[in-house]
């Protein structure tokens, strides 16, 4: 359970408070931030919500579009901030557990942090936490942040419940993977604060081409029994890997996914999804990588796709 006392006593303790994510922002991500932003407003003490990157995705530049025009919410750089950053700010940190994804690494230098994931640890960040808040159970960072949220008794104005409610939508995949009771309860308060689905569908348009490139790798699937494996010979990022991973597990039979393809010039990765009867993050840990029982990943240097695909279907091989 998360300690929402500690994270109020944090709060009010500090002088301003500095809010950030992932690199690449997503809804999710921005959610939880924007949930955070009107509780340390609600306590009474400035937030700063702080994204570097640059370029948004289309959902992102929408969302803060909306809330600049309705909450007067902005964002800043590090670069606009870094005067005011003294012994007792604090800093929150959403949505990713690594410190060399953050937002803005320099952020780092803030002494009191909050880290608050719904990802698989990864050891990668060493940085000295004040409070960590990790859950895996959880579907999303906004999830998590909701639940501080109605501990703590926040309101959360209209259009802001609808980017978390469209961050929940994201990272469920449409409520159908992650999803448990306590997303639903959450969901239904978002709705009591005015979250518009219609709007949050809005949000979430999509790019076509990025569809396509997906739909691609999607469609060069094969299946083995209860395994369907996709593989492309062209460079995918991670999150591509991921999104099209959860795809291919929602079709009959499918117990486990891979999707595999080139991240760079000799950098394999393979993303992996199992419904929870096959473990992945076994299968995983075979190709140095990590994760969870339903939700793993690797990256493999020098080798190509195909033997990445080979060396996997004789580990699934093995299993029987
Ligand atoms: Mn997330």
């Amino acid at each position: 359970m998360i300690d929402y006392l500690k994270i109020q006593k944090l709060i009010n303790e500090s002088s301003e408070v500095f809010i950030t994510a992932h690199k690449n922002i997503d809804l999710d991500a921005l959610g939880s931030v924007i949930g955070i932003y009107y509780i340390v407003n609600n306590l009474g003490k400035n937030a700063h919500i702080i994204i570097e990157d640059e370029e948004l995705n289309n959902e992102v530049k929408r969302a803060l579009s909306t809330i600049k025009k309705t909450d007067n919410i902005t964002s800043r750089k590090y670069e606009d901030i870094k005067e005011i950053i003294d012994d007792k700010s604090l800093l929150v940190i959403t949505d990713t557990n690594k410190s060399t994804r953050i937002q803005s690494e320099n952020l780092l230098t803030i002494k009191n942090k909050i880290v608050i994931d719904h990802h698989v640890e990864t050891g990668d960040f060493n940085e000295e936490k004040t409070y960590k808040y990790v859950d895996i159970t959880s579907s999303s960072a906004t999830e998590i942040v909701l639940d501080l949220v109605n501990e703590l008794n926040i309101y959360i104005p209209k259009e802001a419940s609808t980017i978390m409610l469209a961050g929940i939508y994201i990272d469920t995949n449409g409520f159908l993977i992650k999803t448990t009771e306590k997303t639903h309860i959450y969901t239904s308060m978002l709705y009591k604060f005015g979250a518009d689905n219609k709007e949050a569908q809005y949000l979430l348009k999509q790019n076509f081409n990025e569809f396509k490139r997906r739909q691609k790798i999607t469609l060069a699937t094969e299946i083995y029994d209860e395994f369907a494996i996709a593989t492309s010979d062209s460079e995918y990022s991670s999150t591509e890997l991921a999104k099209a991973c959860d795809v291919l597990l929602t079709f009959n039979n499918i117990e486990a996914s891979f999707t595999i393809a080139k991240l760079d010039d000799n950098l394999v990765g393979i993303s992996a999804r199992s419904l929870g009867n096959i473990d992945v993050e076994k299968i995983m840990k075979k190709f140095n990588g990590g994760g969870h029982k339903t939700d793993a990943a690797a990256q493999i240097i020098d080798k190509k796709v195909d033997e990445v695909k080979e060396e996997l279907l004789n580990i699934l091989g093995g299993l029987r």
